[in-house]
């Protein structure tokens, strides 16, 4: 008879250490390291090579076809082993597994984005336990699956599959469908009652007070009344409560008086509270207890009819916020690696984000994640799990994904970052006009088209309104794709007219929608990276290596196709690199600079991609090893608060300032006409005033006063801004890039220092140098990159290294200069 004195409460063991593995009926069985990827673990005991090496994929194909078995030993405390209730836990179990401990079958999982826990009370010993997890093929089984539908559904076998869907291969990575215990097992202990999880959810916020909920997510094995006692920073609260038994999700009504707000980035700080709830017995002991960081705010998605059509904003504790930011995919194919997400989050706060889009076909990303978003205010949309498909409808089907969307909902729910839940990505975009109706008999679409509603307009909002901390929903991604007339005036768009359908950039000024949630253009990563997986041979886009590392079927065509359009012609394999990457991020501004002049027009712009899974050809603005492409610096200099913009309007150029602050502003500016060597042709300069949140035109500018030999090739429009001790510049051309006459450059390093891990240089040029691209080697971070230089205007550098000198004979220094027919 257990005295409740002495009881312990509630504990969790990791089981980490003593892994093995084999092939079934391979000898022998070798030790592995959990959490892990059955492809890092081979690479790990050199059974492979690196993945990502060559051409690797086919060569590793037959990974994902066996059937792999983990296996482990372990101990427990006799303490430990006295609690009424204990419990093996496995969160990330990829993904068809049959879990046996001491030759019991636990279960079968079927659900990577579940956490599958199992009763071992009866089961377990004190000494010599063997947990057994055997794997069977995710393709395999999907294939049968998907051969079992009654219909051949849009996507492929991997929508019969509940596990990260770009596995199964993606136009932006590799296919690597293979198996893995992906989290830390766990062994669960508890006593009466366990506390899963504990949230504060913000109902309303008034003038002095807001209006919360205490959440509490567990499992009781009996009706009882306990003390509930928690605090809210120096705020305590105590409250008798009585759970019933079996699982429970209760919500207790609180007041905060003159609560710290949680703001998104750039709007004000991001104030987390420290919350720690414990849960008492009638004696006092401490049952369960929990800590956890918690914001106070409200954020919803506005989608309402308006003059326009249907406008898409986001309001963050009812002020109306200018969404910046990109779409997300997982850090790694093999996302046990790379998980340290704090490198790439910093990034993009530098870079002024307030927002990144977790894109449905990769993973509800780990808590660590959605934690430090709450620290750095990025806010997070989150897509459930579905990407460009249609998914199955049956009971069992729904009932798994409803299991999965509870889970997922209460836990990143209480996250402050989590502003929106998505049902899927472009499903309903690409059911209506993909072409996947063609062939289909009417009562197979009805039935598809039932399923669909089922699942994105029952299942999932349900699960939204019932969990989340009042977080709006929006079916799917975009609201209308661009074979829609509509996509430029309601809710949200993909606009791929520039890339997919070879629109020229300047197609994103005529096509600004409500909310741009999709653009992009792919760029190659720098030589540093593509030396990590060439096997041999020439560098070249034909190599095998580079081929096999670009998954878009038409991609290198359409990346030398646009660089045609407007960049000089690449002479080295490095060279077009260079091109391309500001090619990239040329046309990308372009968009970027669209979207935030028309405001409030338009409320948001999110580019296609941010980061990428492996060392690849595509999208993104950040490699796969951290680097910035031209694109990302272009970004970091775009999303700053305030901005100044050109449209040009026939023989006028027009000119914008557009300010995301929530206070109004005065800004002294100056707008000059330069020649490439420094010369003022025109200079003006006056002050705005800015309301908050505002953007409109405050110059135009007519070309017509542009004569020779000052002409448009070589000749800029230079825009300077100043508010509150901030400045900021752009500049304007009047021909494509592969037309100006630049001059050479003769750089000049004014001043340096070392501090910190930290060089900074001052470098300037007596010439106007567009792009400017330093280079030292994988090791070291040029930040800016890319820079524009204006003539005999000094540019700090900040290098990050650990050289303490860094000379201009050391660096590789290209410009635009150098690619142009002026320059043989
Ligand atoms: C978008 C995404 C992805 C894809 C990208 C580039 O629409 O949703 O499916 O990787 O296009 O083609």
């Amino acid at each position: 008879m257990l005295v409740l004195d002495t009881l312990k409460a509630q504990l969790s063991i990791p089981i980490s250490k003593n892994w093995t593995y084999q092939s079934v009926n391979d000898e022998p069985w070798l030790n592995c390291q959990i959490p892990n990827s059955i492809y890092n673990i081979l690479e790990q005991s050199n059974i492979i090579q690196s993945p990502f090496l060559g051409n690797s994929e086919a060569k590793l194909d037959w990974i994902s076809k066996k059937t792999w078995v983990f296996k482990n030993t372990f101990d427990l405390d006799l303490q430990d082993i006295q609690h009424e209730h204990i419990e093996i836990q496995f969160k990330d179990l990829d993904t068809y597994a049959e879990v046996y401990l001491n030759d019991s079958l636990l279960g079968k999982t079927y659900n990577a984005f579940r956490t599958w826990t199992f009763d071992i009370k009866k089961i377990v010993k004190p000494i010599q336990n063997e947990l057994k997890i055997v794997f069977q093929s995710a393709p395999v089984i999907a294939d049968s699956l998907y051969r079992n539908l009654d219909a051949a559904l849009p996507g492929d076998m991997r929508v019969t599959s509940r596990k990260p869907q770009y596995h199964f291969g993606w136009d932006f990575g590799p296919k690597y469908p293979g198996c893995g215990i992906m989290s830390t097992p766990t062994i669960q202990f508890w006593n009466h009652i366990k506390l899963e999880d504990i949230a504060i959810q913000t109902r309303a916020i008034h003038h002095q007070n807001a209006d919360v909920d205490l959440c509490l997510t567990g499992m009781s094995d009996r009706e009882e009344t306990y003390q509930v006692v928690w605090t809210l920073d120096q705020l305590s609260f105590s409250q008798n409560i009585n759970i019933p038994a079996g699982s429970f999700y209760i919500k207790l009504k609180h007041q905060i008086p003159n609560p710290k707000l949680w703001w998104p980035n750039g709007s004000g700080e991001s104030y987390l509270y420290s919350l720690k709830v414990q849960i008492k017995n009638q004696q006092k002991n401490i049952l369960t207890h929990k800590e956890n960081s918690t914001g106070i705010r409200t954020i919803k998605l506005i989608s309402k009819k308006d003059k326009w059509g249907q406008g898409f904003y986001f309001q963050v504790n009812g002020k109306p916020i200018f969404i910046k930011g990109s779409n997300y995919i997982p850090q790694d194919i093999f996302q046990t690696r790379n998980q340290d997400h704090s490198r790439l989050l910093h990034d993009i706060k530098e870079c002024h984000f307030n927002m990144v889009r977790i894109w449905g076909g990769g993973n509800y990303e780990s808590d660590t994640f959605y934690s430090t978003c709450d620290r750095l205010g990025i806010m997070v949309w989150q897509d459930f799990m579905y990407a460009c498909a249609m998914y199955p409808g049956d009971a069992l089907f729904i009932e798994n994904i409803k299991f999965e969307a509870e889970e997922q909902v209460r836990r990143l729910s209480k996250y402050p970052c989590l502003a929106l839940w998505c049902g899927n990505n472009e499903n309903n975009e690409a059911w209506h006009r993909w072409g996947w109706q063609t062939g289909l008999s009417h009562q197979t679409k009805t039935k598809l088209w039932e399923h669909y509603q089922k699942i994105f307009n029952q299942v999932l909002p349900n699960i939204v309104t019932t969990f989340s901390n009042h977080q709006s929903y929006w079916e799917s991604s975009p609201l209308f794709g661009r074979g829609d007339k509509r996509f430029k005036h309601e809710g949200d768009a993909h606009d791929w007219g520039v890339w997919h359908d070879e629109m020229p950039f300047e197609s994103f000024e005529q096509r600004i929608p409500r909310f741009m949630s999709e653009m992009g253009f792919q760029s190659l990563p720098n030589i540093h990276t593509i030396h990590t997986f060439v096997e041999s041979g020439e560098l070249s886009l034909e190599n095998p290596s580079i081929l096999s590392h670009q998954k878009h079927p038409r991609g290198n065509q359409l990346i030398q196709k646009y660089l045609e359009r407007d960049l000089p012609k690449p002479k080295t394999f490095e060279d077009l690199i260079y091109l391309n990457q500001i090619n990239q991020a040329e046309g990308i501004g372009l968009a970027i600079k669209a979207h935030r002049r028309a405001k409030p027009y338009c409320m948001g712009t999110l580019y296609w991609q941010l980061n990428d899974c492996w060392p690849g050809i595509s999208w993104s603005g950040i490699d796969y090893y951290g680097h910035w492409k031209a694109m990302q610096h272009k970004v970091k200099e775009l999303y700053q608060p305030v901005i100044m913009t050109t449209r040009e309007s026939g023989d006028l150029v027009e000119v914008f300032i557009t300010s995301d602050l929530l206070f109004p502003i005065t800004s002294q500016i100056e707008i000059s006409h330069i020649d490439f060597i420094g010369k003022f042709l025109t200079k003006d300069t006056f002050t705005v005033n800015l309301k908050t949140n505002q953007s409109k035109r405050i110059f135009t500018f007519d070309k017509r006063q542009i004569q020779a030999p000052n002409n448009e090739f070589n000749s800029l429009l230079s825009l300077k801004w100043t508010y509150n001790k901030t400045t900021g510049q752009a500049v304007h051309f009047f021909a494509k890039f592969k037309e100006l006459k630049l001059t050479k450059p003769d750089y000049q390093i004014k001043s340096s220092s070392f501090k910190d891990d930290e060089y900074k240089f001052t470098i300037s040029a007596n010439t106007f140098c567009k792009s400017v691209f330093f280079d030292l080697g994988p090791s070291v971070d040029f930040f800016p990159n890319f820079v524009d230089l204006l003539p005999n205007q000094e540019q700090e550098i900040t290098v990050k290294t650990e050289l303490k000198k860094i000379t201009l004979e050391q660096m590789t220094i290209k410009s635009l200069y150098d690619f142009l027919e002026i320059n043989p």
